[in-house]
């Protein structure tokens, strides 16, 4: 190793830098990232200072889904939103927080991007001290306009140029595809930096571990429950192993496991809301997902079809999800397109 390469470390900076120079990414998009990731920094100490900090508990407002914000949802929206207003790369965001999207202020160049963020994902965990993360996706301004609308980010999940999340855990991690596989960069909080610690995330193929939120049981469709009684059936039923369950209910936090070790993540549609198809949001939080996983080897449909293959037509619409270890994710599809074909 040369004496420039002894530390053998790899910054974000230098890999989007090599990246670059490969052709993969222009600079206008490696400097998009770069500005997401400081702005994940500083949502990283505000979440990590929690009770010391005054950013627990509810914000006191609302937001389109229906669900009350938390301090740290509207917190880490605003970090996010004036992180890339000045620097002439995006021309609008959109969030989960805020009904529909926000061009960038006339006072500031625009650029050829959009963003979309779940600006923390899984806020309700902040509470009670469990890991969160901030979802992100990344998309091309269609030719020509200047002054986009919610209707120009309604591109199907294949046209992502970049997806990514942070998540805030016992370390706070980057996990980021700009379509070259899957990586990893740890916070150096000493130096203030994403490190390279896994290049290239590898889902396994097949799985023993399934991630759902088993007290929705009675709500699901008949496939749905079909697959999940063979999976607690075990060794001894159709599927011929023992599974073991995770969850979460932090969407971030159980993907995170799944790239790191593998299993399935399923949240399917139910009753409980027929209009909503399920609770998961197509645009910022399935889409990036589905885009990381598939990256990594593994694969995403919304028990039918790919997830990343599908047409959105609202910004804010909502998706059943089921993604990881591709032989689990073609097992659960298999339930549902078999129970279609009897139908
Ligand atoms: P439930 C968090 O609110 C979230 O959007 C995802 O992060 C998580 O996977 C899911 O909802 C948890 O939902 O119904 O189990 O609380």
């Amino acid at each position: 190793m040369s004496e420039f390469d002894k530390s053998g470390s790899i910054s974000l900076t230098r890999h989007l830098i090599e990246e670059e120079r490969a052709g993969h990414i222009g600079a206008d998009l490696r400097l998009l990232i770069e500005v997401v990731a400081r702005a994940c920094k500083s949502i990283s100490v505000s979440v990590g200072k929690g009770a010391l900090g005054g950013v627990l508990g509810e914000a006191g407002s609302g937001n389109i889904q229906g669900e009350a914000q938390k301090k740290l949802d509207v917190i880490a929206n605003d970090v996010l939103l004036e992180a890339n207003a000045w620097g002439g790369h995006l021309a609008a965001c959109a969030s989960e927080e805020m009904d529909h999207c926000q061009p960038i202020p006339d006072v500031y160049p625009r650029g050829n991007y959009l963003l979309l963020f779940d600006p923390l994902d899984g806020s309700s965990n902040i509470d009670v001290n469990v890991s969160v993360g901030t979802i992100f996706s990344v998309l091309r301004c269609p030719e020509g306009v200047t002054h986009p609308d919610d209707s120009h980010f309604l591109q199907p999940g294949t046209t992502q140029v970049a997806a990514g999340y942070c998540i805030y855990g016992p370390s706070t991690m980057l996990v980021l595809s700009i379509g070259q596989g899957t990586h990893a960069f740890t916070l150096d909080r000493e130096m203030g930096s994403f490190v390279l610690t896994t290049r290239g995330m590898t889902v396994p193929a097949s799985t023993k571990e399934f991630a759902i939120n088993m007290s929705n049981q009675r709500h699901w469709e008949t496939p749905m429950q079909d697959y999940v009684r063979d999976l607690l059936a075990g060794e001894t039923g159709p599927r011929g192993k023992n599974f073991n369950m995770r969850w979460i209910a932090s969407m971030v936090a159980d993907v995170h496991r799944i790239l790191t070790r593998g299993g399935v993540f399923i949240y399917p549609w139910d009753k409980k809301d027929p209009s909503k198809a399920g609770k998961l949001r197509l645009m910022y939080e399935a889409n990036p997902m589905s885009y990381l996983v598939e990256q990594a080897g593994g694969a995403a449909t919304n028990g039918r079809t790919r997830i990343l293959d599908l047409a959105p037509t609202q910004l804010h619409q909502r998706v059943p999800v089921f993604l990881g270890s591709r032989d689990e994710v073609a097992k659960a599809t298999e339930y549902h397109l078999a129970h279609d074909a009897q139908a």
